[in-house]
């Protein structure tokens, strides 16, 4: 029996991963996508077979998070085997901006997914995206077993969301699992999370169409790990015997400067005569470290991350030179959006 998936976030980084992962394995793949003026599945576009051919086994359908009626509907159709709740606003500093939409999506909006699976009474396992954000002010290292403390109105609406997926796994017996995941990036990341926005630059300085790059708090620790890896600890974390809660990160812990040296230094750049500082990219709060101890995972799931930060740093600024020589006129249509988004 082809097994069925339904992704909400397909079009997002860890969304269109998870989607390759799963087409690769055999399964039918479903995706939730929103509805834009432009088209938003670039990231998935290389997926695409057209949906007459038999062979498809890629089939997208509009909706949204803030819609729980379209995704009772969407239930009822698909009839998935496994839901993975990938879709959120994921900025943390845009969550200070639009915090009532962000608890509306990334908190609201998990509520709304369970209670879709719940009334459509289909038999499936629930994948709920939970976050290292979630951790906040508690120092490190983070395991499962470490409060939360949340520091914006993201990783609040984060928390909300982990409640209520261990809730419906107790209250109607739901297979339903958090996975804690610590950040992990690629060359797919968002262009205005950091490491994205520090990669980017860096080919932009490299070819001479940017000088210099605005930065906010440098001194915040994260723990980054390679998105891929990380979308096979998701799918794990559905095959166990068990629903539980799962920590996945690399135990690394990489400073936002650690990271802007490796990366300038990849390009053979000098990171200090490019990088300037703009307060505008600081957080009302801040997190300040992140560090995983994901050994349950490890001994559970047998998973455990390979791609280590300094390596992510150059994976990634490798493969945005790639991009950025690949177009045929690269800057001249390229807008730098960094100026006036966060
Ligand atoms: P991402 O690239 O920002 O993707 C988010 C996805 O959610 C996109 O497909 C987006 O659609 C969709 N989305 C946003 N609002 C929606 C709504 N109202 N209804 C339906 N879909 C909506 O995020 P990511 O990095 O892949 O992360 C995936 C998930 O893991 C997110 O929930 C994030 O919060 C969480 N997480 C990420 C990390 C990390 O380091 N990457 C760590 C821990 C947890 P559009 O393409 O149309 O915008
Ligand atoms: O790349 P960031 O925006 O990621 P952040 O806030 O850690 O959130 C990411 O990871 C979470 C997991 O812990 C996810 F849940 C969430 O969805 C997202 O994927 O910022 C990383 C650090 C912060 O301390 C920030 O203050 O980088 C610092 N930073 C310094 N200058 C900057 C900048 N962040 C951004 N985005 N832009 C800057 O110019």
């Amino acid at each position: 029996m082809t097994k069925k998936a339904l992704i909400a976030g397909i079009t997002g980084q860890d969304g269109s991963y998870l989607a390759e992962l799963l087409l690769n394995k055999g399964y039918e793949v479903h995706g939730l996508i929103r509805r834009a003026s432009t088209f938003n599945t670039s990231r998935i576009d290389h997926l695409y077979v057209d949906p007459h051919d038999p062979q498809a086994k890629l089939f997208l359908h509009y909706g949204d998070l803030s819609d729980g009626a379209r995704l009772v509907t969407l239930l009822h159709e698909i009839d998935p085997d496994e839901v993975y709740n990938l879709a959120a606003q994921s900025h943390v500093r845009v969550s200070f901006d639009e915090p009532e939409h962000t608890g509306n999506t990334t908190g609201i909006g998990a509520i709304r997914l369970l209670e879709a699976v719940r009334m459509s009474g289909v038999k499936c396992r629930y994948y709920q995206a939970s976050s290292s954000e979630m951790f906040g002010a508690t120092p490190p290292p983070q395991s499962e077993l470490t409060p939360f403390y949340p520091r914006s109105p993201y990783g609040a609406a984060k928390v909300y969301a982990y409640w209520v997926t261990k809730n419906y796994r107790e209250a109607y017996d739901m297979f339903a699992v958090n996975g804690i995941l610590f950040n992990h990036e690629s060359p797919r990341r968002g262009e205005t999370f950091v490491t994205r926005k520090i990669t980017r630059a860096v080919a932009r300085i490299k070819a001479g169409v940017q000088q210099h790059v605005y930065m906010g708090n440098l001194d915040a620790t994260r723990d980054w790990g390679y998105a891929p890896e990380y979308v096979e600890g998701m799918w794990r974390m559905l095959q166990a015997d068990e629903p539980d809660d799962f920590v996945l990160g690399t135990g690394t812990p990489y400073t936002v400067r650690d990271f802007l040296v490796t990366a300038f230094e990849h390009a053979g750049l000098d990171w200090e005569k490019h990088v300037r500082f703009d307060e505008r990219y600081l957080r009302p709060t801040e997190v300040d470290a992140l560090i995983a101890d994901a050994s349950k995972a490890h001994e559970k799931l047998g998973w455990k991350a390979i791609v280590q930060p300094d390596e992510l740093a150059r994976i990634m600024v490798d493969a945005d030179i790639e991009a950025l020589e690949c177009e045929g006129r690269p800057w001249i249509d390229q807008v730098n959006l960094e100026g006036w988004i966060k």
